[in-house]
């Protein structure tokens, strides 16, 4: 099986320190998280930022001053750097055009959100025209990107999108399952269904790799699937603020440390910073 690409969604758009006072808001905070999650085994640090009041931001200047400190920080831990993949999506809300401008600083992974869907109590828009400009921005700056795909029908998406050839391979596939909205990962009852992430797997093209994101308390057993599969895993405290049942995770490197133990248990070697870009066909920092 190939060797496990864990990827942390560090501290997302929708959460703020009133659910935890464990959420990396400050650019110098998210540097210690990144690091953190980095050293417990993480090689993906999926990455929304946050503006001088701590609310979700997409202007460059921000992006700018979280990568930095990030980077600066893990070179001082003597740390392999770890793919940053930037947010496109923000917060619920965001116009597409703010969502797309930071893939002109040319980060080495973007997500791209396959469609539009209800939200919790909101609506996260991704119209085909959004998606085609997305696509054009993806392209024209050299980034990769991660299809986002919250439902079967994001799938069917992806395929559009390549038949009027405005995306192209690698497609890296990240099943975000457990939104309020989009697909559960269980058919009834509360426990993961194996034969639908089977499912979902087996729908996308060839040669696809694929992750999960499991929401809220589905991303531990969900992650635990994915290991098994042969699949990736995402974890972090946008996805999900608990260690266990009614404990805060205290960080990010606890959720990710977590899951190295479940692969170690399961027989699964991690992939190196190096080694998931060679997987992700990424060519550049
Ligand atoms: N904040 C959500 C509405 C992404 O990062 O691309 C969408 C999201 C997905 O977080
Ligand atoms: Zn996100």
């Amino acid at each position: 099986m190939e060797k496990l690409i864990v990827s942390t969604a560090i501290t997302g758009a929708e959460l703020s320190k009133d659910d935890t006072p464990h959420l990396p808001i400050t650019p110098s905070e998210q540097a210690i998280a990144a690091k953190d999650a980095v050293k417990a085994g993480a090689s993906i640090i999926h990455l929304h930022v946050r503006d001088d009041s701590g609310q979700p931001s997409q202007a460059l200047e921000d992006f700018k001053r979280s990568i930095e400190a990030i980077r600066a920080e893990i070179k001082k831990a003597g740390l392999s750097q770890p793919i940053i993949q930037f947010s496109t999506g923000g917060a619920v809300g965001e116009e597409m055009k703010k969502r797309i401008a930071p893939l002109t600083l040319k980060p080495e992974m973007g997500s791209f959100n396959l469609g539009t869907m209800n939200f919790g109590n909101d609506v996260f828009v991704n119209t085909r025209p959004d998606m085609r400009a997305l696509a054009k921005a993806f392209k024209e700056n050299g980034v990769i990107p991660e299809y986002e795909v919250y439902d079967l029908g994001h799938i069917d998406e992806l395929y559009a999108l390549i038949k009027e050839g405005v995306v192209s391979a690698p497609y890296h596939v990240q099943f975000v399952l457990g939104v309020p909205g989009g697909a559960l990962p269980f058919k009834a009852g509360e426990s993961p269904n194996k034969k639908r992430l089977e499912f979902l797997a087996s729908e996308l093209p060839e040669n696809s790799t694929w992750r999960v994101a499991g929401i809220g308390r589905f991303e531990r057993s969900l992650a635990e699937l994915s290991i098994e599969l042969g699949g990736h895993v995402r974890v972090g405290l946008e996805d999900n603020i608990y260690f266990r049942k009614g404990v805060l995770a205290e960080s990010n490197a606890q959720l990710v440390a977590d899951i190295v133990e479940m692969a170690k248990a399961q027989g699964r070697a991690l992939a190196t910073p190096e080694e998931a870009r060679k997987m992700l066909k990424i060519l550049r920092i």
